[in-house]
């Protein structure tokens, strides 16, 4: 065990950044192509306007042991892909038996949740939502709105991520925009 010294970050709500800058990465197009409902699609703009950027993770960064509590922000920004809107990747914990917070601080976004068992759960998330991710479930944030969506998040520091899962299985549900409207429907692909 490490002893950590306490430290404060101040996060800006509408942007998600952190001061002073700790860990940060980016998610862009081409690092979407395996999550996407439509590759073909994600191809076709990538081809016409470049590898746009998706969602950005402002992050501390914490040694993996028990007891330490990771964080950071995530800034989706507004768009789609095919119809389907700008999400995150998604991920199952890689220890299923670690749950998570997420604190809504600026936008609109959709929170989508599935087990193995095929159990799926959408929360809205707008600024001041605490959004509670049990353990077991799957989880993805979509940006359902025209701002940028930014959202806090808490966990246990050897969760870890499993992205494999969703990657090879995808989520079974996809969140499109009709008519200017954000809707949930059923992933026709799902495995
Ligand atoms: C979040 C996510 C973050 C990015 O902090 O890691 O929103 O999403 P992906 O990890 O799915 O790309 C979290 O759930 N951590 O466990
Ligand atoms: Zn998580």
């Amino acid at each position: 065990m490490t002893l950590t010294q306490p430290f404060v970050t101040e996060v800006d709500f509408a942007s998600g950044v952190f001061s002073p800058r700790r860990g940060v990465y980016q998610r862009r197009l081409s690092d979407m192509i395996g999550m996407v409902a439509d590759p073909e699609a994600a191809a076709r703009i990538l081809e016409s306007e470049g590898d746009r950027l998706i969602y950005e993770v402002h992050t501390v960064e914490l040694p993996v042991e028990e007891g330490q509590i990771p964080h950071c922000t995530t800034r989706i920004l507004p768009g789609t892909i095919g119809g389907e809107c700008h999400m995150t990747k998604g991920h199952y914990h890689a220890r299923r038996e670690q749950g998570e917070v997420y604190f809504g601080l600026s936008g609109r976004g959709l929170l989508l949740l599935q087990t193995a068992e095929g159990e799926t759960s959408e929360l809205e998330m707008t600024a001041g939502s605490a959004a509670y991710v049990p353990p077991y479930w799957a989880h993805r944030t979509v940006n359902i709105g025209a701002e940028d969506f930014v959202f806090f998040s808490v966990w246990e520091a050897r969760a870890g991520h499993d992205y494999g899962t969703i990657e090879r299985d995808g989520f079974r549900k996809l969140v499109v925009l009709r008519d200017g409207e954000a809707v949930v429907v059923d992933n026709p692909k799902y495995a």
